[in-house]
């Protein structure tokens, strides 16, 4: 596990005028944060634990003792998540690759793949995310985690990730959550995508 949270990796207002600079400065230096310390908190007396990856112990949530499991499950959650959608965020990459032509094998071309993700995410009721993954037989499918849940867990491999939690878009979009999706899906970053897609 990371000593200290990771950095961001690039500029609060990077992702302009997508995601604004104030929501990302709150969301990764509090929300993030947050998540992280009280990660740190709850495994502090588990060395076992702390010698691992936070992915490796969400991929295996028996290996995590009782009392502290839906704290793990939780907070580690929160710090994997947000640490994977940080990462699949840019502005200006081009849709190619791999994952452009699985994309369109599975969905039949991107717009399609975007309406179904934008179907899935407007359902969402409450606090979740919304993923594209690789199942076990290694197809795309775009699923709902409730709360800070893993599709780790669930023996899936993330590819893409949006948050829709109300913290991570309240500030610009409000009650607009449709208008935050349909901005969020101009700024995937598919070079790093289809890196996760061929790992
Ligand atoms: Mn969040």
């Amino acid at each position: 596990m990371e000593e200290k949270l990771t950095k961001l990796g690039y500029e609060y207002d990077s992702l302009e005028p997508f995601i604004d600079a104030k929501t990302m400065e709150v969301h990764y230096s509090k929300h993030h944060q947050n998540y992280f310390n009280k990660l740190k908190e709850s495994v502090k007396e588990h060395p076992d634990l702390i010698k691992k990856d936070i992915d490796e112990i969400l991929s295996n949530l028996n290996i995590i003792p009782e009392e502290i499991k839906s704290s793990v499950i939780n907070n580690g959650g929160g710090h994997s998540n947000h640490r994977f959608f940080w990462s699949i965020l840019k502005k200006d990459v081009e849709f190619n690759g791999e994952i452009s032509e699985k994309i369109c094998d599975t969905y039949g071309s991107l717009e399609s793949f975007k309406n179904e993700f934008k179907e899935k995410s407007i359902a969402l009721f409450g606090s979740g995310w919304i993923w594209l993954v690789l199942n076990e037989n290694n197809n795309l499918e775009i699923i709902q985690t409730k709360n800070q849940d893993s599709p780790l867990s669930l023996n899936k491999r993330p590819l893409i990730a949006l948050d829709l939690w109300e913290h991570a878009y309240y500030l610009k979009h409000q009650n607009k959550r449709a208008d935050y999706i349909e901005d969020f899906l101009n700024i995937i970053n598919w070079e790093k995508v289809n890196e996760y897609f061929l790992k």
